[in-house]
Protein backbone atom coordinates (compact mmCIF):
# COMPACT_ATOMS: atom_id res chain seq x y z
CA UNK A 1 0.00 0.00 0.00
CA UNK A 2 2.71 2.70 0.70
CA UNK A 3 4.94 1.77 -1.90
CA UNK A 4 1.54 2.80 -4.09
CA UNK A 5 2.08 6.48 -2.87
CA UNK A 6 5.49 6.67 -2.82
CA UNK A 7 6.11 8.77 -5.25
CA UNK A 8 3.67 11.01 -4.24
CA UNK A 9 5.14 11.51 -0.91
CA UNK A 10 9.01 12.44 -2.60
CA UNK A 11 6.86 14.71 -4.78
CA UNK A 12 5.69 16.24 -1.90
CA UNK A 13 9.11 16.37 0.00
CA UNK A 14 10.53 17.80 -2.74
CA UNK A 15 7.58 20.47 -3.26
CA UNK A 16 8.45 21.05 0.33
CA UNK A 17 11.92 21.52 0.08
CA UNK A 18 11.55 23.88 -2.59
CA UNK A 19 9.32 26.29 -1.15
CA UNK A 20 10.74 26.20 2.30
CA UNK A 21 14.47 27.11 0.42
CA UNK A 22 12.51 29.55 -2.18
CA UNK A 23 11.02 31.18 0.57
CA UNK A 24 13.98 31.42 2.79
CA UNK A 25 16.23 32.59 -0.30
CA UNK A 26 14.62 35.75 0.27
CA UNK A 27 15.90 36.27 3.54
CA UNK A 28 19.19 35.31 2.85
CA UNK A 29 21.25 38.38 3.91
CA UNK A 30 23.33 40.76 1.72
CA UNK A 31 26.85 40.27 1.95
CA UNK A 32 28.19 43.44 0.85
CA UNK A 33 29.88 44.29 3.77
CA UNK A 34 27.43 45.38 5.71
CA UNK A 35 28.23 44.19 9.36
CA UNK A 36 24.74 41.96 10.30
CA UNK A 37 23.42 42.36 13.93
CA UNK A 38 22.46 39.41 15.09
CA UNK A 39 20.56 40.66 17.45
CA UNK A 40 17.92 41.99 14.80
CA UNK A 41 18.27 38.93 13.12
CA UNK A 42 16.61 36.90 15.93
CA UNK A 43 14.21 39.26 17.18
CA UNK A 44 12.83 39.63 12.98
CA UNK A 45 12.81 35.43 13.16
CA UNK A 46 10.76 35.57 16.46
CA UNK A 47 8.46 37.95 14.69
CA UNK A 48 8.41 35.64 11.99
CA UNK A 49 7.35 32.44 13.78
CA UNK A 50 4.40 34.34 15.62
CA UNK A 51 2.90 35.46 11.97
CA UNK A 52 3.39 32.11 11.32
CA UNK A 53 1.31 30.36 13.76
CA UNK A 54 -1.20 33.00 13.56
CA UNK A 55 -1.66 32.64 9.94
CA UNK A 56 -1.09 28.79 10.35
CA UNK A 57 -3.71 28.74 13.63
CA UNK A 58 -6.66 30.87 12.15
CA UNK A 59 -5.97 28.73 8.78
CA UNK A 60 -6.56 25.64 10.47
CA UNK A 61 -9.40 26.93 13.28
CA UNK A 62 -11.42 28.58 10.11
CA UNK A 63 -11.05 24.98 8.65
CA UNK A 64 -12.02 23.36 11.87
CA UNK A 65 -15.36 25.78 12.09
CA UNK A 66 -16.43 24.94 9.05
CA UNK A 67 -16.46 21.01 9.54
CA UNK A 68 -17.95 21.31 13.34
CA UNK A 69 -21.07 23.41 11.65
CA UNK A 70 -21.39 21.30 8.66
CA UNK A 71 -21.47 17.87 10.95
CA UNK A 72 -23.53 19.42 13.72
CA UNK A 73 -25.93 16.55 15.12
CA UNK A 74 -29.15 17.29 13.39
CA UNK A 75 -32.99 16.41 14.06
CA UNK A 76 -33.24 13.34 12.67
CA UNK A 77 -29.41 12.27 11.99
CA UNK A 78 -28.66 12.23 15.51
CA UNK A 79 -26.46 9.03 15.34
CA UNK A 80 -24.57 10.76 12.82
CA UNK A 81 -22.16 8.96 10.12
CA UNK A 82 -18.90 8.27 8.52
CA UNK A 83 -18.40 10.58 5.38
CA UNK A 84 -17.98 8.36 2.53
CA UNK A 85 -14.58 9.93 0.71
CA UNK A 86 -12.84 8.66 -2.16
CA UNK A 87 -8.97 7.16 -1.48
CA UNK A 88 -7.91 10.08 -3.38
CA UNK A 89 -9.93 12.48 -1.45
CA UNK A 90 -8.50 10.54 2.32
CA UNK A 91 -5.23 10.72 1.50
CA UNK A 92 -5.17 14.02 -0.20
CA UNK A 93 -6.79 15.17 3.33
CA UNK A 94 -4.35 13.41 5.44
CA UNK A 95 -1.34 14.23 3.06
CA UNK A 96 -2.12 18.20 2.22
CA UNK A 97 -2.19 19.44 5.59
CA UNK A 98 1.22 17.61 6.66
CA UNK A 99 2.69 19.03 3.66
CA UNK A 100 1.66 22.73 4.27
CA UNK A 101 2.90 22.13 8.12
CA UNK A 102 6.19 20.33 7.28
CA UNK A 103 7.00 23.20 4.27
CA UNK A 104 6.12 25.86 7.10
CA UNK A 105 8.55 23.59 9.37
CA UNK A 106 11.19 23.73 7.12
CA UNK A 107 10.99 27.49 6.44
CA UNK A 108 11.46 28.36 9.67
CA UNK A 109 14.24 25.70 10.29
CA UNK A 110 16.18 27.03 7.50
CA UNK A 111 15.93 30.67 8.52
CA UNK A 112 17.27 29.69 11.93
CA UNK A 113 20.23 27.84 10.00
CA UNK A 114 20.66 31.21 8.22
CA UNK A 115 20.72 33.21 11.64
CA UNK A 116 22.82 30.85 13.67
CA UNK A 117 25.58 30.89 10.94
CA UNK A 118 25.36 34.86 10.98
CA UNK A 119 25.49 34.51 14.52
CA UNK A 120 28.82 32.18 14.34
CA UNK A 121 30.78 34.40 12.02
CA UNK A 122 32.54 37.15 13.01
CA UNK A 123 33.27 39.85 11.38
CA UNK A 124 36.55 40.65 10.29
CA UNK A 125 36.37 44.39 11.58
CA UNK A 126 36.39 43.95 15.35
CA UNK A 127 37.24 44.99 18.80
CA UNK A 128 38.74 41.40 20.46
CA UNK A 129 38.09 41.18 24.07
CA UNK A 130 39.39 37.97 26.49
CA UNK A 131 36.56 37.01 29.21
CA UNK A 132 37.95 35.02 32.58
CA UNK A 133 35.00 33.70 34.49
CA UNK A 134 34.93 32.19 37.87
CA UNK A 135 33.04 31.94 40.71
CA UNK A 136 31.21 34.44 40.98
CA UNK A 137 33.27 37.08 38.55
CA UNK A 138 33.43 38.26 34.82
CA UNK A 139 37.23 39.27 34.46
CA UNK A 140 37.46 41.37 30.94
CA UNK A 141 40.94 41.71 29.29
CA UNK A 142 41.81 44.38 26.81
CA UNK A 143 43.86 44.07 24.06
CA UNK A 144 46.51 46.39 25.61
CA UNK A 145 46.45 44.60 29.08
CA UNK A 146 44.03 46.28 30.79
CA UNK A 147 41.28 44.61 32.76
CA UNK A 148 37.84 45.04 34.56
CA UNK A 149 35.46 43.11 36.64
CA UNK A 150 32.25 42.12 35.84
CA UNK A 151 31.85 45.53 33.75
CA UNK A 152 32.63 45.20 29.65
CA UNK A 153 33.17 48.91 28.21
CA UNK A 154 32.86 48.50 24.40
CA UNK A 155 32.54 51.52 21.86
CA UNK A 156 29.44 52.07 20.52
CA UNK A 157 29.63 50.96 16.08
CA UNK A 158 32.05 48.30 16.29
CA UNK A 159 31.51 44.31 16.92
CA UNK A 160 32.86 43.09 19.44
CA UNK A 161 34.37 39.12 19.82
CA UNK A 162 34.89 37.69 23.32
CA UNK A 163 37.38 34.69 23.43
CA UNK A 164 36.01 33.31 26.95
CA UNK A 165 37.23 30.85 29.43
CA UNK A 166 36.88 29.74 32.90
CA UNK A 167 38.96 29.26 35.63
CA UNK A 168 36.52 26.61 37.75
CA UNK A 169 32.98 25.84 36.68
CA UNK A 170 30.95 26.32 33.75
CA UNK A 171 29.91 29.77 33.44
CA UNK A 172 27.52 31.35 30.50
CA UNK A 173 27.72 34.68 29.37
CA UNK A 174 24.49 35.74 29.19
CA UNK A 175 23.53 39.26 27.45
CA UNK A 176 19.84 39.83 26.97
CA UNK A 177 19.82 42.63 25.44
CA UNK A 178 21.86 41.43 22.61
CA UNK A 179 19.89 38.04 22.28
CA UNK A 180 23.37 35.91 22.87
CA UNK A 181 24.58 33.56 25.56
CA UNK A 182 27.92 31.12 25.06
CA UNK A 183 29.35 29.00 28.27
CA UNK A 184 32.67 29.92 29.11
CA UNK A 185 34.52 26.57 30.57
CA UNK A 186 37.51 25.47 31.80
CA UNK A 187 40.26 24.35 29.78
CA UNK A 188 38.29 25.47 26.83
CA UNK A 189 38.03 28.64 24.68
CA UNK A 190 34.69 29.61 23.53
CA UNK A 191 33.76 32.77 21.71
CA UNK A 192 30.64 34.97 21.55
CA UNK A 193 29.82 38.57 19.57
CA UNK A 194 27.68 41.11 19.44
CA UNK A 195 27.38 44.21 17.77
CA UNK A 196 26.35 47.35 20.46
CA UNK A 197 25.11 50.08 18.48
CA UNK A 198 24.19 52.83 20.72
CA UNK A 199 25.67 53.84 23.68
CA UNK A 200 24.11 52.72 27.25
CA UNK A 201 24.00 49.95 29.55
CA UNK A 202 23.07 46.59 29.77
CA UNK A 203 23.17 43.34 31.88
CA UNK A 204 25.20 40.40 32.22
CA UNK A 205 24.29 37.54 33.98
CA UNK A 206 25.34 34.54 34.51
CA UNK A 207 23.07 31.85 32.72
CA UNK A 208 24.44 28.39 34.04
CA UNK A 209 23.58 27.46 37.86
CA UNK A 210 27.47 26.98 39.08
CA UNK A 211 27.41 27.65 42.70
CA UNK A 212 25.62 29.14 44.93
CA UNK A 213 26.62 32.85 44.56
CA UNK A 214 25.27 32.27 41.18
CA UNK A 215 22.73 34.34 41.54
CA UNK A 216 24.61 37.50 42.18
CA UNK A 217 26.85 36.52 39.46
CA UNK A 218 26.19 39.76 37.35
CA UNK A 219 27.77 42.42 35.48
CA UNK A 220 27.10 44.79 32.53
CA UNK A 221 28.06 46.19 29.44
CA UNK A 222 28.99 49.95 29.35
CA UNK A 223 28.47 50.91 25.13
CA UNK A 224 30.02 54.46 25.07
CA UNK A 225 30.52 56.48 22.78
CA UNK A 226 33.49 55.88 20.26
CA UNK A 227 35.62 58.99 21.45
CA UNK A 228 34.73 58.35 25.16
CA UNK A 229 35.82 54.67 24.85
CA UNK A 230 39.51 55.80 23.43
CA UNK A 231 39.96 58.09 25.65
CA UNK A 232 39.22 55.35 28.58
CA UNK A 233 41.20 52.99 26.71
CA UNK A 234 44.17 55.33 26.67
CA UNK A 235 43.87 56.05 30.12
CA UNK A 236 43.86 53.46 31.83
CA UNK A 237 46.72 51.76 29.19
CA UNK A 238 48.92 54.48 30.55
CA UNK A 239 47.82 53.89 33.88
CA UNK A 240 48.75 49.82 33.69
CA UNK A 241 52.52 50.74 31.86
CA UNK A 242 53.28 53.23 34.71
CA UNK A 243 52.32 50.57 37.39
CA UNK A 244 54.85 48.31 35.41
CA UNK A 245 57.89 50.67 35.07
CA UNK A 246 60.45 50.42 37.55
CA UNK A 247 60.70 52.09 40.83
CA UNK A 248 64.17 53.50 40.27
CA UNK A 249 64.51 55.13 36.57
CA UNK A 250 67.93 55.46 35.52
CA UNK A 251 68.69 59.01 35.98
CA UNK A 252 68.79 60.73 32.50
CA UNK A 253 72.79 61.85 31.81
CA UNK A 254 73.89 58.33 33.46
CA UNK A 255 74.74 55.37 30.95
CA UNK A 256 72.42 52.37 31.18
CA UNK A 257 73.85 48.77 31.90
CA UNK A 258 75.43 47.39 28.90
CA UNK A 259 73.29 44.83 27.29
CA UNK A 260 74.53 41.32 27.14
CA UNK A 261 76.26 40.23 24.29
CA UNK A 262 74.04 38.88 21.91
CA UNK A 263 74.35 34.64 21.79
CA UNK A 264 76.34 32.70 18.84
CA UNK A 265 73.66 31.16 17.69
CA UNK A 266 75.93 29.36 15.32
CA UNK A 267 76.30 26.59 17.78
CU1 LIG B 1 28.37 31.49 36.91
Amino acid sequence: MLHKYSRLWVAGIAAMAAAGSAMAGKYIPTTDGAIIDPAAEWDGLWALVLEDITVMGVLFAIVLAYLILKYRRRPGAEGGGAVKLTTGAAIAWALIPAFIFLADDLFIAVRGWEVWNVQRTVPAERLEIKLESSMYNWEYTYPNGVTTDNELKVPAGKPVLLRMTSSDVVHTHYMPDFRIKEDSMPGRVTYLWFYPQKPGKHLVTCNEFCGDGHSRMSGSVVVLPPEEYAAWYEREGAKLKQAAAPASPIPSGEAAPAAPPAQDKSV
